[in-house]
């Protein structure tokens, strides 16, 4: 069917050409007519519920036209497009990102007052997006407001979970997961009932023959679950440039129901085979850094990657270029081994349906991949065992399989006889099961491969993946250090810091290019700034304070010292080290005398994370936060010299408000362990000070703002291995402060005597594999000398002011133009 407009009607389209809102009383007529016909309500029940969805549909408009030209554009230029793989997009709220990219927020809130409303009220009624679990799911969303805002032609690629990340709620000290309904009403979404692709699972392969007699495989049988297409806006700052996240959503092939089944009484039946199909894209897995090889998690694997290769390639095909110019045309980017059936999926679709030989199309495949790794940790390396991928993916075995023989076969032949090599590299690891190392498939099937930040990308080379750098050559292997949105995380998040430090520096330019912060060193003694400076620190802090006592009824002085640690909970991560310091302190100052006492400094100890559901030791942590808190935070002798907060349910909209208030963040992973962490860089853009160890991007922060701005403690790297070695074969003796703190813990003080054993244990009497006493004497040092720096304001409020005007590196805008420039040989494209 045509379904274009003839030329002599057109003219009709032109002049009726819908431009969405061009000021506040052509907002205020959009919001009401909203209001009045989409929603079906009027100005006698218009509640902020109401007004939040208006203001939505209405930005969503103009977001839209956008989006439209951006496509169109996009697809007549046909330069090289990026598509980002990601199974996690923690996008958090939308509403305030749209405004403030789109330049529209002044005459939204001038607006929403004329018709009653607060626009910061307004904000608040949005439900997060929370696809996600942490880093790795927000740094694909910092991508993407780079990608949009630097004008890339870019897709995201991910799943429509029905539930996203859980709702964290603590009853009686524990962690309860609630689950995280969020589609009921969401604005941002445009599903595409006419955009669906069918995906194949199970069955069988056949061997036959094509007109010129060579062999191809047939992939046929199984069952057939339909992916539909969900399209999110995603508008860049400051400039038109739309682009789309496409997230897929599944239900049962044949429709609504099996009609057989229904007609024949079997109403029960039909509908179970459409709820099992539903299923695949229902819940997002609710693990960090841990993988546990849950069948349906490979489904959910396999159900959006071959939905996006089939629309990439679709999209491909519609250009009519040669197969060889794939590459030139396209550039697919791995976030993690997740997407990794990608690389199998595509030199399938080359070679089983549109008839290009092997060597052809892997050339194809590998130049157009490339791969991210995220972390070292064992534990969150994923493996496929063979039977499950035989069951579900019979052809994508023998693929993997000959892909691995042709690969073993390079390497024999530039290393021969090394058969201990062979087998170290084999994407096959032969154990009983055998398993599919993915991260090695990954490694096989792309260009390049990159780590988050220098040290993790240096102990890849070296560890994980040195095998592989003596196979390809160290070119293949490169770092690309994190980066976060200054949208999101400076002028959104810490409006008034925003304006202050665009006041002093002419203009927003900033936002766009980080490292114009530099310009307000030179203003690093002017009192008026110093004492404004200041003045927004506070004033986030006494935000932070009255949400802290409408939530937990708990009062904290705005003036004490807030120590925040959130991010997910880990035993890497050391929350049980910070709350083991919080424990000592607290001791250290039962046991001091009252004149003593006042000469303290007082400090908030604030921690926020959620565990996942199956991992004991991370809840076991967040109960003993929970329960030093329910002690300390009620003992007259301690009053304002220590408060233990846990914030319950942190997220992406929390971490907005929660950033900008802190005075000291914590990231005190032991060395080697974390990836890169992005919450640091975070913390310090909004002028706060980090306690943190030698691990992930605290190492280069610390080179970007001097290590006289940075408090560092810990053993390094380096000595891990050793210290671990000495714990398990030498003597082991526990910090003596630690020990007097587990005693503290061991006999009641905290509640019951043996809730926390097991934590205890683990560093007394397993092996201390975090070298969580090790690190422990150190870190207390460390945390007093943050005492008495932070009496001194005014050097704080310099080191303040200096950290934040030298973090201009760690913008994901910096971060995705080197992925363009070494990963994906693409450029943006002129609006
Ligand atoms: C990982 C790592 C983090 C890293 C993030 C983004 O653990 O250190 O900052 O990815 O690269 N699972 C994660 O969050």
């Amino acid at each position: 069917v045509e379904a274009s407009i003839p030329e002599p009607q057109r003219e009709a389209w032109t002049r009726n050409k819908f431009q969405g809102f061009q000021n506040k009383d052509e907002f205020e007529k959009e919001v009401v007519r909203h209001v009045e016909t989409t929603l079906a309500r009027s100005m006698f029940n218009c509640d902020e519920t109401a007004a939040y969805s208006a203001t939505s549909l209405a930005l969503r408009d103009r977001l839209i036209l956008e989006w439209n030209k951006t496509q169109q554009r996009q697809t007549y230029r046909d330069s090289k497009r990026i598509y980002y793989l990601s199974l996690e997009f923690l996008m958090g709220r939308a509403l305030d990102n749209a405004m403030l990219n789109i330049g529209a927020k002044s005459v939204a809130k001038d607006g929403l007052n004329e018709l009653g409303f607060r626009i910061e009220d307004i904000i608040g009624q949005e439900h997060d997006a929370a696809l996600g679990n942490g880093g790795l799911g927000r740094l694909a969303a910092c991508f993407l407001d780079s990608l949009a805002s630097l004008n890339f032609p870019a897709w995201g690629y991910g799943l429509r979970y029905r539930y996203g990340i859980f709702k964290q709620e603590i009853i009686d000290g524990y962690q309860v997961e609630v689950p995280d309904y969020w589609l009921d009403f969401n604005p941002w979404e445009f599903p595409r009932h006419d955009v669906t692709v069918d995906i194949q699972f199970g069955g069988y392969v056949r061997k036959g023959q094509d007109e010129n007699g060579k062999t191809i495989a047939h992939w046929e049988g199984g069952e057939i679950v339909q992916a539909v297409a969900y399209d999110v806006p995603t508008p860049g700052y400051d400039t038109p440039t739309t682009n789309n996240l496409r997230l897929w959503s599944s239900k049962a092939a044949s429709g609504e129901f099996d009609f057989q089944k229904f007609n024949s009484g079997d109403y029960e039946s039909s509908v179970a085979d459409q709820q099992r199909a539903e299923t695949i894209s229902a819940v997002l897995y609710p693990n960090d850094n841990l993988d546990r090889g849950k069948e349906l998690r490979l489904k959910q694997q396999y159900f959006w990657v071959a939905a996006s290769l089939y629309d990439i390639v679709r999209r491909f095909k519609k250009s009519k270029r040669a197969w060889s110019e794939f590459p030139d045309q396209i550039a697919i980017q791995l976030n993690d081994t997740h997407p990794t059936l990608a690389v199998v999926e595509l030199q399938r679709i080359l070679v089983d349906i549109e008839g290009l030989d092997w060597d052809d199309a892997w050339k194809i495949v590998t130049t157009t991949f490339g791969y991210t790794n995220h972390t070292v940790l064992p534990e969150a390396l994923e493996k496929w065992p063979v039977t499950l991928v035989q069951k579900l993916l019979p052809r994508h075995l023998q693929i993997i399989y000959d892909v691995n023989l042709f690969f073993l076969q390079s390497v024999e032949k530039k290393f021969p006889n090394d058969r201990d090599l062979l087998s170290r590299v084999s994407i096959i690891e032969e154990s009983q099961p055998k398993m599919v190392r993915m991260a090695y498939l990954a490694i096989v099937g792309s260009h390049k491969v990159n780590g988050v930040a220098e040290l993790h990308s240096d102990l890849l080379q070296t560890t994980l993946f040195k095998d592989f750098v003596t196979i390809f050559g160290a070119d293949k292997f490169t770092n690309v250090t994190n980066g976060v949105t200054p949208r999101r995380w400076l002028h959104q998040a810490n409006p008034r810091l925003s304006e202050l430090i665009a006041s002093k520096i002419g203009g927003h330019g900033f936002l766009k290019d980080l490292t114009a912060l530099n310009k307000i060193e030179q203003f690093v003694d002017d009192k008026a700034f110093r004492k404004e400076w200041a003045e927004i620190k506070y004033a986030n802090k006494v935000r932070l304070a009255k949400y802290i006592k409408s939530t937990l009824d708990l009062n904290v002085n705005p003036s004490a010292l807030f120590d925040v640690q959130v991010k997910r909970i880990h035993e890497y991560k050391r929350q049980q080290l910070n709350i083991f310091g919080a424990i000592h302190r607290y001791l250290t100052l039962k046991a001091m005398s009252p004149e003593e006492r006042k000469k303290q400094q007082p400090r908030v100890s604030i921690y926020g994370g959620k565990a996942a559901p199956g991992y004991w030791m991370a809840k076991q942590i967040i109960h003993l936060i929970n329960s030093v808190g329910a002690v300390v935070n009620k003992d007259p002798d301690i009053g304002d010299l220590l408060k233990v907060i846990f914030l319950e349910d942190y997220n992406v909209s929390k971490a907005e408000m929660i950033i900008p208030a802190s005075d000291i963040s914590e990231h005190i992973s032991t060395a080697g362990t974390e990836g890169s962490g992005t919450s640091n860089m975070k913390f310090v853009l909004n002028g706060g000070l980090i306690i943190g160890t030698c691990d992930g991007a605290n190492i280069e922060i610390t080179r970007e703002i001097g290590q006289e701005n940075i408090f560092l403690f810990g053993n390094l790297s380096e000595d891990v291995e050793d210290l671990r070695h000495a714990h398990t074969y030498g003597t082991h003796t526990i910090d003596p402060n630690l020990t007097k703190v587990f005693e503290a813990i061991q006999s009641g003080t905290f509640g019951e005597a043996n809730d926390f054993n097991a934590l205890i244990s683990a560093v007394r009497d397993h092996g201390d594999y975090y070298l969580v006493s090790d690190d422990f004497q150190s870190y207390i040092d460390t945390q007093n000398m943050i005492d008495t720096e932070y009496r001194n304001q005014e050097e704080w409020v310099t080191k303040s002011i200096r950290s934040v005007a030298r973090m201009g590196f760690f913008s994901s805008d910096r971060c995705i133009n080197e992925y363009a420039e070494v990963i994906w040989n693409a450029e943006p494209l002129a609006v």
